[in-house]
């Protein structure tokens, strides 16, 4: 026998709700999440800064491995630090554009129109630095490792996409490569790797996105 805690359960209820609520909530659910895009042009607005946290509260509702909850959210306001990561971000992509990816790669980016300029990184009101937290430190020098850290903060990620959206703000889900200047930058400790940085605003007024489609159902569902 072990002497590890014992669950403590609490009673959990989901209101039951009739056959035509669920097809109607699920259907307006998929309505917006449908008609959300990724935006590369923002408007320099501001944006209340309740509504990011609200977002990043809900991003944290997410389920997590072993429930450690391995995320942390760093939200970039200052001009200075946007100056700073954009001038980083832009450096590894301009050598990634130029040297590092493959013609295949680069000829599946040119439907999105990507270069190496990340304009959007200084003129986005926000931008929400996304780390994993992939290690905790332990009193003696100690270190344990999280679980399913990746899967974790992707569906983090996902349900803070959905909170922004829902709140009418564009999002743009940015991976530049490789990340480190993130952590050099931000001052984050070696337990974090960046993992998404996603700048956050009001879409530009003539902002216009790429004509691309989403996989039909048939193509990304298949019951046996
Ligand atoms: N990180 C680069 C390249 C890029 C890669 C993929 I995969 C995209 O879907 C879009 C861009 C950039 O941010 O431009």
């Amino acid at each position: 026998m072990n002497n590890f805690p014992a669950p403590v359960l609490i009673p959990h209820t989901i209101p039951r709700l009739t056959h035509d609520e669920q097809r109607a909530r699920v259907e307006s659910f998929y309505d917006s999440m449908n008609a959300r895009r990724t935006v590369r042009d923002f408007s320099p607005e501001d944006v209340p800064f309740e509504l990011i946290e609200r977002a990043i509260a809900t991003a944290g509702t997410a389920p997590s491995g072993a429930n450690m909850q391995p995320w942390r959210f760093v939200i970039v306001k200052d001009g200075e630090i946007k100056r700073r990561i954009r001038e980083a971000a832009e450096a590894e992509e301009r050598e990634s554009y130029e040297h590092r990816m493959p013609e295949r790669w680069l000829r599946r980016l040119a439907p999105l129109g990507t270069d190496w300029r990340k304009p959007f990184l200084e003129i986005a009101p926000y931008l929400i630095v996304v780390f994993q937290i992939n290690f905790i430190e332990e009193e003696a020098g100690e270190r344990e490792p999280t679980y399913y850290a990746n899967e974790s903060v992707g569906i983090a990620v996902g349900l803070l996409l959905a909170a922004l959206h829902t709140a009418g703000l564009a999002t743009l889900t940015h991976t530049p490569s490789p990340m480190r200047f993130l952590s050099e930058i931000l001052e984050r400790p070696k337990t974090e790797k960046p993992f998404v940085l996603i700048p956050v605003g009001f879409a530009a007024g003539d902002v216009s996105v790429p004509d691309i489609k989403r996989k039909p159902l048939r193509e990304i569902m298949h019951v046996v």
